[in-house]
């Protein structure tokens, strides 16, 4: 009889979440070419609603904005110059005590249009410097492939992931990073939140969908998402041939999703969509598709084209590990009125009335993370990752420059709390890294206003001010959590 799990094992990895295209800036220097993300950036406020993954774009607009005639981008969406700044927020980072830091590299730094011969020197030489300044300070790095941050070009030449030569663009970037940084890079995952191509084909893979008419667009992206999962299954293969120790793992946008009656059709809707989300892991973890997307795909008329071999390298290399980004839970119902902010997370969705809401109106439910990591140990059996969590909230700077974001310390508290819970439900958990240890550019908003941070950062939703850094009451807070290894909360 093994001892019950009372905590975090000793060498759990606590850390932070960052993207590239959210904090880096320097978006047009040292060679870096564009991405599908300093696009995204331009879509207006109004046109995204309160959370709109579903930020598709035309290709006329893309070329609109590339001629020039799109303007209301602000100077500073892309980021908050971590390119320059990163040795301050590495070292804040390790002050916190963070024992990994999850970031991305920019696919469109290392190979600007994405099918150059060559790598760009100067991006790879970037991110060599952030490993060993991240070294200095013993933290590991865990390193996202492509988060969101598909080369431009690809999308304009190839029209993204829909195009199955992505796969080919893809692995040779992959090998390219795994060679430059065996020796550096241990924890990598494939594709962020790579569900998000179903409600967004350009986020998820640089797809127009205007572009390929007479096919809808859930035909469409779960063409892509195929192409992804070759892709994700290669590269895992060539991590595995080129890192001896290496950990590759998939990374899944989690959205738990509830029942809003006892109505036996509430119970069958939500498990439909929990299986809509849960199909992208069920690929990379069992290695082959679900049985129960064979009547999804029949009944939206939906073909999958496949190439002899793939159903065997996605068989074949399945990932070491699952990790997911958590923020809230969702509720869907049958019947009745469909509520706009939660319609607009799922099909219809619902107002959960036992959950608070953020002030984006994300409903903040920290047992649904024990739910969700419960979920994943039963259908996986494989460790697990937390790496995305945290509260975008609105912060006051007090007049002493003090930020009292004591409404993050709770939101992350508790979730911490019922992870503990799930520890002890026997769930193999390996890490947690919080969304956002820096406030940074919002996703799906594209402003600063929706902060994240245990660090405040000096710049408005326009772009104005002076960038510099200074620590939240969650600052202390969070090495604390870390001092005790989850036990003071
Ligand atoms: C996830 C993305 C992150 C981050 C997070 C918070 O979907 O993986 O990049 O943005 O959402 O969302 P937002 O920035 O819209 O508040």
């Amino acid at each position: 009889m093994t001892n019950a799990i009372n905590g975090f094992k000793p060498d759990f990895l606590w850390g932070g979440a960052t993207a590239a295209n959210q904090v880096e800036g320097a978006y047009n220097i040292d060679g870096k070419g564009l991405s599908t993300a300093d696009m995204v950036k331009y879509i207006p406020k109004e046109e995204r609603g309160i959370h709109n993954f579903s930020m598709d774009v035309t290709a006329d607009y893309i070329e609109g904005v590339l001629a020039g005639k799109v303007n209301d981008r602000y100077p500073k969406r892309d980021g908050i110059d971590f390119y320059h700044r990163y040795k301050e927020d590495i070292a804040l980072f390790a002050e916190m005590g963070f024992k990994v830091f999850r970031l991305s590299i920019n696919w469109a730094r290392i190979f600007p249009n994405g099918d150059d011969a060559e790598p760009n020197e100067a991006g790879l030489q970037f991110y060599d410097n952030v490993f060993d300044e991240l070294k200095k300070y013993d933290i590991e790095p865990l390193v996202t492939l492509s988060h969101y941050e598909t080369p431009l070009e690809l999308s304009r030449k190839y029209n993204g992931w829909y195009n199955r030569k992505l796969i080919g663009f893809f692995t040779k970037y992959a090998e390219t990073v795994f060679s430059r940084y065996k020796d550096k890079v241990k924890y990598w995952l494939t594709f962020n939140e790579i569900n998000v191509i179903t409600h967004s084909p350009y986020t998820g893979g640089g797809v127009l969908i205007d572009k390929i008419p007479g096919k809808t667009k859930d035909q469409i992206a779960y063409q892509a998402a195929h192409h992804q999962f070759v892709a994700s299954s290669l590269a895992t293969k060539l991590a595995h041939e080129i890192i001896p120790d290496v950990q590759v793992g998939c990374m899944l946008a989690r959205m738990e999703t509830y029942p809003h009656t006892n109505n036996p059709d509430d119970i069958l809707e939500a498990q439909h969509q929990n299986d809509l989300n849960l199909f992208f892991t069920d690929v990379h973890a069992k290695g082959e598709y679900p049985s129960y997307m064979n009547r999804y795909f029949a009944e939206n008329n939906i073909t999958i084209e496949k190439e002899v071999g793939d159903d065997e390298i996605i068989k074949q290399y399945t990932v070491d590990f699952i990790s997911f980004s958590y923020y809230m839970s969702v509720t869907v119902a049958t019947q009745g009125a469909h509520d706009e902010v939660a319609g607009n997370m799922i099909k219809g969705g619902v107002k959960n009335e036992y959950l608070e809401s953020s002030d984006w109106g994300w409903q903040i439910d920290p047992k649904g993370l024990r739910v969700a990591l419960r979920d994943f140990h039963n259908r996986y059996n494989k460790p697990l990752f937390i790496v995305e969590n945290g509260l975008g909230a609105f912060d006051t700077v007090e007049e002493d420059g003090s930020i009292h974001d004591d409404y993050r310390i709770a939101y992350l508290s508790k979730h911490i709390e019922q992870m503990k819970e799930a520890v002890k439900d026997g769930v193999d958990l390996m890490g947690f890294t919080a969304w956002g240890p820096i406030d940074l550019v919002s996703m799906s908003t594209s402003e600063m206003s929706k902060r994240y941070g245990f660090i405040y950062v000096d710049q408005d939703d326009d772009g104005n001010g002076t960038l510099n850094r200074s620590k939240k009451d969650s600052f202390d807070w969070y090495k604390k959590v870390i001092e005790t290894n989850g036990e003071e909360l």
